[in-house]
């Protein structure tokens, strides 16, 4: 079948948060597709990386789901849509009868529209649970909680434009934004140090951002090396060096007074919880000299504008929460929001994680973070709904996986990858096991589909419309070319179906922009958009009215608090729930690189890609590799209390001493067989980036886990 319209057309690349517009140019067949440069696509000028260009390689992969899957006898075989929609409706029903609703757990997914996430989290409640989740849960999850209890929006402060043209100085801590935001860095954050800024990075790895802001070959720009999981003491280092000074020098102006005094609270509680900090031990327990804390402390305190940037390194710890807090103290104060080129600012992962979250796909939160337990913001979205929402938040995805086969008796996953992408992932797949029943909808058959009773086919991004959220709040349209394997489904049209056979009614859509409709009408930062209105540069949220053009930055007269104050609260040094000992001496962390993507279904399929990296490795410090004899190039096995895995070590002064580093990306060697799951107490997300681990050479290849020990 030869396609009739080959125009390009103009949509947004599916892989991370920039959202960076793309042109998908469709040749002779379906899935003939070409990437194209869009060359004044708002956020990129055309610009992109090397996932970008490669997007395209994945939409018509041999790997395709291309019919609805049915396992039977322990073997999937083809079903039709009918038989497939009939069975999980059956089985959602039995569940729902035998053991009640909150017996089911429903995943939404980041990597797909806004108008699907919708859906999702309007079914699962339709359905009687608020057990609905998507993977900012172990993602910026710490971070959302930290900002919204103390500034007031679960997002970036600031836009990348603003930054680009204002910030003299760039804080970077546990993020790595020239190889997983590539675009930030170049179009933004490099643009920024050509004009004169400066670069903090924070972290215990050494990779392309640090080598990236050499750029203009001054010695200004520092990199704090430190110990994974010990961003508290570093950063009370910072503040501490900060209010010492302003006691001593308070014409110098380190600590904002008049904002302090004006648009926060709390300063007293942080004075007293650094009341005989002792920095030189700090700065000793986190691996950095003193002086080198202080120089960024003077660094950031004597910007005109200081933009904070945090990721995973900072938020996929038990401590997570509080480890934002601690930035969101530095930047108050210092006053150091609510203007531009400022603020603490997120660089959200996935292309949609920000829409995801922001439409409700979470078990706290309606559409636009309104709680489920604020009776007036429930009532509010029942009254369109039409039906009850269970008004006690729900469980999260990773309580969800804990709980399978326990409380949870069935899972409805559209586009997550849990066995590879949750922590201890050998007990996932053992609770998985006891699951009643598991729909799986993807594009790929995953990990996580082996231990589905029936996968569906879903259409790819470049198949289908929606609107994507960015990780500075811009909304933006995606356009679909044709469909390559005509048995395949959008996501919408699927939830659609399932809806309206459970409920008979209020799913009953034809076309994306008719959820976005119902949408705004729930979601108060959308309620000004419309799909026109979107056009092709997209609006940044809040947009409460037709006529408001969204917001470069937030919170310029007052926060989105109680009483309109920041919220300043000292923090305490927590170490990882997981240190060194004699038996698992080293610290595991992990992170990511450029050329591959999560759980890697698309990315380790994409040849461009898998051409440049085929296979994981472990990063070992020089010291570390004489001392367990390790050889670089070498195959190792990299263990922890919760499994092994043997991966290739690559010797690098790039990781400190006594600390390795590997990435979450390949299943032959899954990361997360190692790491462990205990939570953050209040933000439930898992500490990724540190556990105890050992190496050892000259064993044979194994992805087995060890007995439990
Ligand atoms: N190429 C690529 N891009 C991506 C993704 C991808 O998989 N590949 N994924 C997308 C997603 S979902 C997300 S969430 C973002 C994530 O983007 P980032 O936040 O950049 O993610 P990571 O690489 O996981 O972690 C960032 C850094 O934290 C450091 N780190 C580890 N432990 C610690 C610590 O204890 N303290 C500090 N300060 N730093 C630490 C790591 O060394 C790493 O350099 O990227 C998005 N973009
Ligand atoms: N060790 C370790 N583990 C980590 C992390 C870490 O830093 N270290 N990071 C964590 C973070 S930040 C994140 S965000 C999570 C990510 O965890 P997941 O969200 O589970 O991982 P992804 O690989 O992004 O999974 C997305 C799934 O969506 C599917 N998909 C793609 N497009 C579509 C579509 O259009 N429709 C449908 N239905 N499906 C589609 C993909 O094939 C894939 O299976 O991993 C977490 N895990
Ligand atoms: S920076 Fe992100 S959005 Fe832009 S092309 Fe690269 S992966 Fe795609
Ligand atoms: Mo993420």
């Amino acid at each position: 079948m030869a396609s009739e319209n080959r125009d390009p057309v103009k949509t947004i690349c599916p892989y991370c948060g920039v959202g960076c517009g793309i042109m998908v140019q469709p040749g002779e067949e379906p899935g003939d597709v070409r990437f194209m440069p869009w060359g004044d696509a708002p956020v990129n000028d055309g610009r992109i990386c090397i996932k970008g260009g490669a997007a395209t390689e994945v939409v018509d992969h041999e790997d395709r789901l291309t019919d609805p899957l049915i396992k039977e006898d322990g073997e999937f075989r083809e079903a039709s849509w009918e038989e497939a929609y009939e069975r999980i409706v059956d089985e959602l029903e039995r569940i729902r009868d035998e053991h009640g609703p909150d017996a089911m757990g429903f995943f939404g997914s980041s990597k797909t529209m806004n108008e699907e996430n919708y859906l999702l989290q309007k079914l699962a409640r339709r359905y009687g649970t608020n057990n609905v989740d998507n993977c900012t849960r172990m993602c910026h999850a710490s971070t959302v909680y930290a900002l919204r209890t103390s500034l007031g929006a679960g997002a970036m402060t600031n836009s990348m434009q603003d930054l680009r043209e204002e910030t003299d100085v760039i804080w970077i801590q546990g993020a790595n934004p020239a190889e997983q935001h590539p675009i930030a860095n170049s179009n933004y954050f490099r643009q920024a140090v050509l004009d004169g800024a400066t670069v903090i990075q924070v972290d215990p790895h050494a990779n392309k951002t640090t080598r990236s802001f050499k750029i203009d070959e001054t010695d200004r720009h520092q990199h704090l090396q430190l110990e994974p999981g010990t961003d508290i003491p570093l950063l009370n280092a910072v503040i501490k060096t900060i209010l010492d000074h302003h006691e001593e020098s308070p014409e110098d102006g380190w600590v904002d007074e008049a904002f302090v005094e004006e648009r926060t609270e709390g300063f007293d509680h942080l004075v007293e919880t650094l009341n005989g900090f002792d920095v030189e031990a700090a700065a000793e327990e986190c691996g950095v000299p003193l002086e080198d804390i202080e120089r960024a402390a003077e660094a950031y305190a004597t910007a005109d504008n200081a933009a904070i940037f945090t990721g995973m390194g900072m938020s996929q710890h038990a401590c997570g929460v509080d480890n934002v807090q601690n930035e969101i103290n530095l930047a108050l104060i210092t006053g150091n929001v609510g203007r531009p080129g400022t603020g603490v600012n997120p660089l959200r992962g996935q292309n949609n994680v920000q829409g995801t979250c922001d439409v409700g796909a979470m078990p706290n939160v309606l559409p636009d973070y309104q709680l489920v337990d604020d009776d007036e913001a429930r009532e509010s979205v029942e009254a369109v709904w039409g039906f009850e929402v269970p008004d006690e938040p729900g469980l999260t995805n990773v309580e969800i996986s804990h709980e399978a086969g326990n409380s949870i008796h069935g899972l409805y996953i559209m586009g997550e990858n849990p066995i590879m992408s949750e922590p201890d992932a050998n007990r996932v797949a053992e609770r998985f096991q006891k699951l009643e029943f598991v729909v799986v909808q993807d594009i790929f058959p995953t990990e996580t589909a082996e231990f589905a009773d029936v996968i569906l086919p879903a259409t790819s991004w470049a198949e289908r419309g929606g609107t994507v959220t960015n990780t500075d709040r811009r909304v933006q349209r995606m356009r679909p070319v044709e469909k390559v394997h005509e048995n395949t489904k959008h996501d919408l049209e699927i939830l659609c179906e399932v809806g309206t056979r459970l409920f008979g009614e209020g799913f009953s859509f034809d076309e994306p922009e008719e959820v976005f409709e119902e949408l705004r009408q729930v979601c108060p930062s959308y309620h000004g958009m419309s799909y026109d209105r979107l056009g092709e540069e997209g609006i940044h949220w809040p947009c409460y009215e037709p006529g408001d053009q969204g917001d470069l930055y937030l919170y310029e007269e007052s926060f989105d608090t109680d009483n309109g104050l920041g919220r300043i609260i000292g923090v305490n040094h927590q170490p990882p729930a997981e240190v060194p000992d004699d038996e698992y001496p080293l610290i595991l962390t992990t992170g990511r690189i450029e050329e591959h993507y999560n759980t890697g279904t698309m990315s380790t399929r994409s040849p461009t890609l898998n051409r440049v990296k085929p296979e994981n490795f472990v990063d070992v410090h020089p010291a570390d590799a004489e001392r367990y004899g390790v050889e670089d190039g070498e195959y190792v096995t990299l263990r922890s209390r919760r499994g092994e895995i043997r991966v290739k070590a690559q010797v690098t002064e790039d990781i400190k001493e006594g600390v390795v580093w590997t990435t979450p990306h390949f299943a032959a060697s899954a990361a997360n067989k190692l790491t462990n799951d205990v939570l953050d107490e209040r933000a439930k997300i898992p500490e990724y980036k540190a556990a105890a681990a050992e190496i050892e050479v000259g064993l044979e290849s194994t992805d087995a886990a060890p007995a439990d020990d």
